[in-house]
C-alpha cells in the first residue's frame, strides 16, 4: 500500500489518520507519508522514497537512526527479556549516568514520556511546597496533562479552549509571555506564597525554537528562591541537545526540578524527572506524593537510552553546532534572495526558520511568522527529499549522522523551491 491508500485506511481507525496531530500535516494542508525504514540520517517512506531528516523522532535521535552501538544495546536488552515491572541493573546505571552529567539532579524517578515527566514534576512541586498554583509560559508546551494544556504550544495552540479540560483544573496555571520577567514578577507580587513553582522550557521549542533573553532564566531563578517556589527546567527537547548537561549547563543556572524525555531513551519510549535530594525524596514510598508506572524504568528503554549518552561523550558538540549555524546562514540567504527574510532562531542542533522579518521572542511574535509561506516551502523540500516538522511552529532538528553532503542536498532544495 502506497501513503496515500495507507492515510485512507488510517482515517477509518485513527482520529485523523494518526496517533499525534502534527503528523497528520493539516498544518502545511498536506498529507502525511508513512515511512518504513529509517537509517542514519535518512527516513525511507512505503514508496521507497528517501528523506534527509530533520525531525528525528522530534529529538531523540541526535546519533541519527539505528546507530549501531544504540541498536545492539536494545537488541542485547531484548535478548534478556522486554518489560519486567521490577527494578533492573539498567534503571540504576542510566540513572547515575543522568545524574553524573546534570549535577541538579541528584535523584530522579523514570517514567516513560516526556508528558508523565512533567505532569509528575507538577504534583511533586505541588506536594512538597503545599501550594496549588504555578507560572507557565504562553507557547511553551509541557506534553498534554490538564493542567499544562493552557495556552500550551505545539499542536496544542490550534485548539484554543481544548475542550475535555476543565477551568477548574487550569485555574490555578498563571500564565506569562515568555521573556517577560515583568509579567512573573507581578505574578509572585499578587500571589507569591500561593505558587508552587515555575516551569519552562529554557530554550522554547514548541513555538518554533525561541532563545531565553540575557537574564531571563537568572530572574527566574532569583523570584523562585525569593518566594519559595520550585523551578522547574523541562529540558525534554534541550536535555543532551543543547550540550552534554543541557540547557542548564549551557546558561549555568540552576533549576529544582528537571523533566527529560527524548534522547535520554535513545529513541524509546522515556521520560524522567529529578532534582535535588530533599525534595525527590517527597515521592513515595518515601514522601507521600504518588507516581508509578508498569513502563518506567523499562529495560530496553535504558538500555538504549545509556548506550546513547555515551555515544554522545565521544560526539563534538560544537562542531555540529557550527554547521547547523552555517546551514541555518545558507539558508536564510536563500530564502531572502526570493523575497522571502527569515528570523532564524538556532541553537546548538536545533533550529527554526521563522519567515518573518520581525525578531521572534515569544508567541505574539512567533504567531506572526507566515505559515501560509512555510507549507509552500514544506511541501517543496518535501517534494526534493527534504523531511522537516510539518508545521511551522516546530523545530528542526541535525544529527552526528547528518553528513555535509546532506547539508548541501538540502541547500540545493531550498534554491529550487519557488514561491
Ligand atoms: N510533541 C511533538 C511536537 N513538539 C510532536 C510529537 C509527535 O507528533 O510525534
Amino acid at each position: 500500500m502506497d501513503s496515500k491508500a495507507l492515510y485512507a485506511k488510517a482515517q477509518t481507525l485513527m482520529p485523523g489518520g494518526v496517533n499525534s496531530p502534527l503528523r497528520a500535516c493539516r498544518y502545511v494542508n498536506s498529507e502525511p507519508v508513512f515511512i518504513e525504514n529509517a537509517k542514519g540520517a535518512y527516513l525511507y517512506d512505503v514508496e521507497g522514497r528517501k528523506y534527509v531528516d530533520y525531525v528525528y523522532s522530534w529529538g531523540p535521535q541526535i546519533l541519527g537512526h539505528q546507530d549501531p552501538a544504540v541498536s545492539a544495546a536494545a537488541h542485547a536488552a531484548i535478548d534478556h527479556g522486554s518489560s519486567y515491572g521490577a527494578p533492573c541493573l539498567g534503571e540504576v546505571t542510566l540513572a547515575e549516568a543522568i545524574t553524573k552529567l546534570v549535577p541538579s539532579m541528584e535523584m530522579l524517578r523514570m517514567v516513560s514520556s516526556g508528558t508523565e515527566a512533567t505532569m509528575s514534576a507538577l504534583r511533586l512541586a505541588r506536594g512538597c511546597t503545599g501550594r496549588k498554583k504555578f507560572v507557565k509560559f504562553i507557547g511553551n508546551y509541557h506534553g498534554h496533562a490538564d493542567a499544562f494544556l493552557a495556552a500550551a504550544g505545539s499542536a496544542a495552540a490550534t485548539v484554543p479552549g481544548t475542550p475535555g479540560v476543565p477551568e477548574e483544573v487550569t485555574m490555578h496555571t498563571l500564565l506569562a509571555q515568555y521573556n517577560d520577567l515583568d509579567a512573573v514578577r507581578a505574578h509572585f507580587e499578587a500571589c507569591g506564597d500561593e505558587i508552587a513553582c515555575v516551569i519552562v522550557e529554557p530554550v522554547a521549542g514548541n513555538m518554533g525554537l525561541v532563545l531565553p533573553r540575557d537574564g531571563f532564566l537568572q530572574g527566574l531563578r532569583d523570584l523562585c528562591t525569593k518566594y519559595g517556589a520550585l523551578l522547574i527546567f523541562d529540558e525534554v527537547i534541550t536535555g543532551f541537545r543543547v550540550a552534554p548537561g543541557g540547557a542548564q549547563q549551557r546558561f549555568g543556572i540552576t533549576p529544582d526540578l528537571t523533566t527529560m524525555g527524548k534522547i535520554i531513551g535513545g529513541g524509546f519510549p522515556v521520560g524522567c524527572y529529578g532534582g535535588r535530594r530533599e525534595i525527590m525524596e517527597h515521592m513515595a514510598p518515601v514522601g507521600g506524593v504518588f507516581q508509578a508506572g508498569t513502563l518506567s524504568g523499562n529495560p530496553v528503554a535504558m538500555a538504549a537510552g545509556l548506550a546513547t549518552l555515551n555515544r554522545l561523550a565521544e560526539c563534538d558538540y560544537d562542531a555540529l553546532e557550527a554547521k547547523t549555524k552555517a546551514l541555518t546562514d545558507e539558508l536564510a540567504a536563500i530564502l531572502a534572495s526570493k523575497g522571502h527574510p527569515v528570523c532564524v532562531q538556532q541553537i546548538a542542533s536545533a533550529f527554526t526558520l521563522y519567515f518573518t522579518d520581525q525578531p521572534v521572542t515569544d508567541m505574539a511574535s512567533s504567531a506572526k511568522a507566515d505559515q501560509k509561506t512555510f507549507a509552500t516551502y514544506w511541501r517543496q523540500m518535501m517534494d526534493q527529499g527534504i523531511y522537516l516538522a510539518p508545521a511551522g511552529f516546530e523545530c528542526a532538528f541535525t544529527s552526528f549522522a547528518h553528513a555535509d553532503e546532506d547539508f548541501e542536498k538540502t541547500i540545493e532544495a531550498a534554491k529550487n523551491v519557488k514561491f
